[in-house]
């Protein structure tokens, strides 16, 4: 098949500006969403159960009388768990076990020193206590997902994990149940969209309220959790997935093509793009892309993804394709190159790094170990993967001892008075040792 996908070539006039349209993505607030959202989270909040079955009936295509009948228990979901084959169940719990790993030594000790006259400042930290993870139903419904977003708050140590996942006509993802039940979410709720999302944020009678609510969903969930922030926490708002591969040329090109497939895949929106500064490599990766595309089960939105948004990238150097690299921060950053490891040493921003030729982003997205949730969109500028710091907070730690008290009161009290506030002063005041008068 055909592939219409841009070539770009670095040292042509306009190249900045033209990267720079290639990136945009402008993640659509429709008002008529807004205002729907709006009023599903209102009635949710006002009427509680009643208003989730009911907008669970009507979205769902569902007959469900009371909201009790919306709860999958532990043992519903290793009914489920059963009637997954083995070996998928054995990858599952591999993966679950290298990401809890992985994610082990992400965990934040509380902390704190002591001072010469005995005072102890620290930071403690504790988990959450409630968490939502909303799963998406239908197309996007990934198990590996439900993984990513559940262990890191079990790591964190969070007491309980609440899930949502909606089932239209009533029917279940199984692999999504089972991975609920390897990860170690405690309940399950089949509710979806930003019924689901209120439900969380503010409680009913039988969805308990959560402290946070993280996960990916449309429009409608992204949305509602822009609403809800504040009463609750949330995770990021994420945008369509990304690759930029940087290759020398060196790689099977019908790997690298796989590896722009890969992201391609997800969705018409998902962006694709190769970096080299090898041009005939480029070629043979086009050619291989267009061989390989017509076994593609999903070709249809392959083919539109890399056409929409899909771009090569010819550099005149390494040096190069690093600075691009940046500008780009992309979500998944693949340097299939040599020395991987000196040239990472350039990268500043990107959501996962994935060193060398055997690092494909799709043993990243299951298995490796790092979280598959990351920034998109360029935000890996200034944001970071989800991980167990996501579901801890700390706590500033003050104990002064009374000498320490007498010292840090003369710091305060001109510094009180400078806000003309005298009860800070004097609250501070007090705490001075009589007869201490500094020096
Ligand atoms: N690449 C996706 C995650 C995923 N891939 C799930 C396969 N399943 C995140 O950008
Ligand atoms: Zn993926």
């Amino acid at each position: 098949m055909n592939l219409n996908i841009r070539e770009f070539s670095s040292s042509a006039d306009g190249f900045r500006s033209e990267l720079e349209a290639l990136l945009a993505w402008d993640s659509v607030s429709d008002a008529g969403v807004q205002e729907a959202v709006a009023n599903i989270v209102h009635q949710v909040r006002l009427k509680g159960d009643e208003a989730v079955v009911e907008f669970t009936n009507r979205f769902d295509r569902r007959q469900i009388s009371s909201a009790a009948e919306l709860e999958i228990s532990r043992a519903e979901m290793a009914a489920a768990k059963l009637r997954v084959s083995d070996e998928l169940v054995t990858s599952l719990e591999a993966a679950a076990k290298r990401v809890h790993d992985y994610h082990e030594h992400q965990k934040q000790p509380s902390w704190q020193y002591q001072e010469e006259d005995g005072t102890v400042l620290g930071q403690k930290v504790t988990p959450l206590d409630r968490v939502g993870v909303y799963v998406p139903g239908g197309k996007a419904a990934y198990p590996s997902s439900v993984l990513m977003n559940v262990m890191p708050a079990k790591v964190a140590g969070v007491g309980e994990i609440i899930m949502v996942v909606p089932t239209p006509d009533g029917l279940v993802n199984d692999i999504v149940l089972a991975a609920a039940y390897i990860a170690g979410v405690d309940r399950v709720f089949t509710i979806g969209g930003a019924q689901a999302v209120a439900a969380l944020a503010y409680g009913t009678e039988t969805i308990p309220k959560v402290d946070k609510v993280v996960g990916p969903g449309n429009i409608y969930v992204a949305t509602a959790k822009r609403m809800v922030f504040g009463a609750v926490g949330i995770d990021m708002i994420a945008g369509p997935s990304e690759i930029l591969v940087v290759c020398d040329g060196k790689t099977d090109p019908d790997w690298i093509a796989m590896d722009l497939f890969s992201q391609a895949e997800h969705d018409q929106d998902a962006q694709s793009i190769l970096i080299s500064p090898d041009l005939a490599f480029i070629g043979k990766v086009k050619a291989a892309m267009e061989r390989l595309i017509d076994d593609q089960s999903r070709k249809d939105i392959i083919k539109v993804s890399l056409e929409e948004r899909g771009a090569f990238i010819h550099v005149k150097d390494m040096d190069e394709a690093m600075d691009i690299a940046n500008v780009v921060a992309a979500e998944h950053l693949e340097l299939s190159i040599d020395e991987p490891e000196k040239w990472a040493e350039k990268i500043r921003h990107a959501g996962a790094i994935f060193m060398g030729r055997h690092t494909p982003e799709a043993l990243g997205d299951y298995c490796a170990g790092p979280n598959h949730v990351l920034p998109t969109s360029g935000t890996a500028r200034f944001s970071s993967p989800l991980g167990v710091y996501d579901f801890q907070k700390r706590s500033s730690l003050i104990y002064c001892s009374p000498e320490g008290a007498s010292e840090l009161a003369k710091i305060a009290s001109p510094l009180a008075r400078g806000e003309s506030l005298e009860a800070h002063a004097m609250s501070a005041e007090y705490r001075i040792i009589k007869g201490d008068t500094g020096e």
